[in-house]
């Protein structure tokens, strides 16, 4: 079977930044607003009063400092608690669109090539802005990339899944350069009124390029995606029933189930010891001791997660370098969070280097891909 190597990576991320500090309060004052407003209610015992949400609970609970979003003057207005993000007539780019070209550049510029060396691009995120056209056929055209482009969705196992997908394609022949692009605007699904779950997300995209051996040869900074492991099991504890069938029942409509919502605390408790043992076992199967592995890039959710995860694999504490964390700036980016941590923390290291992309979340899904470092 042909190799595959990773010859290029990008990264878009907003411009626009949010403190938990200036989170909180923006929250504070709707919650305060909103028990005013419900006062006899609550008075009465018809409602309970909206609990306030504090930045040293977030901080110890997730290790979130900040997150980049698309539009910050929506998500901190009390009034309004969602991003404003104008709708775009049809004739200029969408925002994922747009996202995903930046991202694709910069991985297209690493890998030296142009738009038009991709014959296959896949646009994988929780959540694609629109049922159809796919998203990644516009970005196809934007690039002037050829062959053939989709979206697919594995919320934030969507990248690990679609290197998996763009290799598939590249060792079946379908395609020989692939760009796989994540846009995730989580900001547009988050529920910001909801104070378990307010501070988990932030916007961002990654991009990768796949060439097959013969193509990557030579190239500096190149690493082979030499085994992965693809995982689904299906849970209801992180969910999302937005969908063209909300329509169909009035009595959905606005509910909080149509925005992402979550257990967290099961989410914690059932995926670390899965992912860790998915790790674990990907790395029997290629003969590598876990003191092998150089680099863990793990999907960014949430620090004490992360930390569990590689003391399982490594059966001790891993130091940031070898787990870089990037998500106290970014928060949960979904599917992008592994990518940018392996984007941002692969420079260092030498030839033959190892290490592991590891994603999980929502379905549950999680994909672990153990790439090395070319000579
Ligand atoms: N401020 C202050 N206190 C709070 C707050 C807050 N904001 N929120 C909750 N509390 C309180 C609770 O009320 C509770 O109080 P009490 O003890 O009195 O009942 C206490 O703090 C503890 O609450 P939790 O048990 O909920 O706290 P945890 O320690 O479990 O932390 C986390 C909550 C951070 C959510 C944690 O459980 C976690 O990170 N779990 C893993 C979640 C995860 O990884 N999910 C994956 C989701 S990502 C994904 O799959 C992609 C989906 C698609 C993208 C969607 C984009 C929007």
């Amino acid at each position: 079977m042909k190799s595959v190597f990773i010859t290029g990576t990008g990264l878009f991320t907003p411009e626009q930044s949010i403190s938990n500090e200036e989170l909180v309060t923006a929250f504070n004052q709707w919650a305060e607003n909103w028990n005013q407003r419900e006062a006899q209610a609550i008075e009465a015992g018809e409602l309970a009063p909206q609990a306030l949400s504090s930045v040293e609970f977030i901080e110890k609970a997730s290790g979130i400092k900040s997150r980049y979003v698309l539009d910050k003057k929506g998500v901190l207005d009390p009034e309004r608690m969602k991003p404003y993000l104008p709708e775009r007539p049809n004739d200029q780019p969408s925002i994922q669109a747009e996202m995903a070209v930046t991202a694709a550049k910069q991985a297209l510029e690493q890998a030296g090539l142009q738009g038009g060396d991709i014959d296959l691009v896949i646009l994988a995120c929780s959540n694609p802005q629109r049922a159809y056209p796919a998203v990644a056929i516009e970005v196809q055209q934007l690039l002037g990339a050829g062959g053939f482009a989709y979206d697919m969705n594995v919320a934030c196992s969507s990248a690990t899944f679609g290197i998996q997908a763009g290799c598939n394609a590249i060792q079946s022949g379908q395609a020989q350069r692939v760009l796989m692009v994540n846009p995730e605007i989580c900001s547009a699904h988050l529920n910001f009124c909801d104070r378990d779950s307010h501070f988990i997300f932030g916007d961002a995209c990654t991009a990768v390029i796949l060439e097959a051996e013969d193509l990557a040869e030579g190239k500096s900074d190149r690493y082979e995606v030499f085994a992965s492991k693809l995982l689904t099991q299906f849970s209801n504890n992180i969910r999302n029933n937005a969908g063209f069938l909300n329509r169909c029942d009035e009595a959905g409509l606005g509910q909080r189930d149509k925005l992402f919502v979550q257990e967290g605390r099961k989410v914690f408790k059932e995926v670390c010891p899965l992912v860790a043992e998915m790790i674990r076992e990907q790395l029997q199967l290629a003969s590598i001791e876990p003191e092998a592995v150089d680099r863990l890039w793990l999907h960014q959710a949430n620090l004490n997660m992360n930390q569990l995860i590689a003391r399982r694999v490594l059966g001790r504490d891993a130091t940031t370098e070898e787990a870089p964390v990037i998500l106290d700036r970014y928060a949960n980016t979904s599917s992008a969070g592994s990518i940018i941590a392996f984007h941002l923390h692969r420079e260092d290291l030498q030839p033959g280097a190892t290490g592991v992309i590891c994603s999980f979340g929502a379905g549950y899904s999680a994909g672990c891909l153990l790439v090395r470092k070319a000579a």
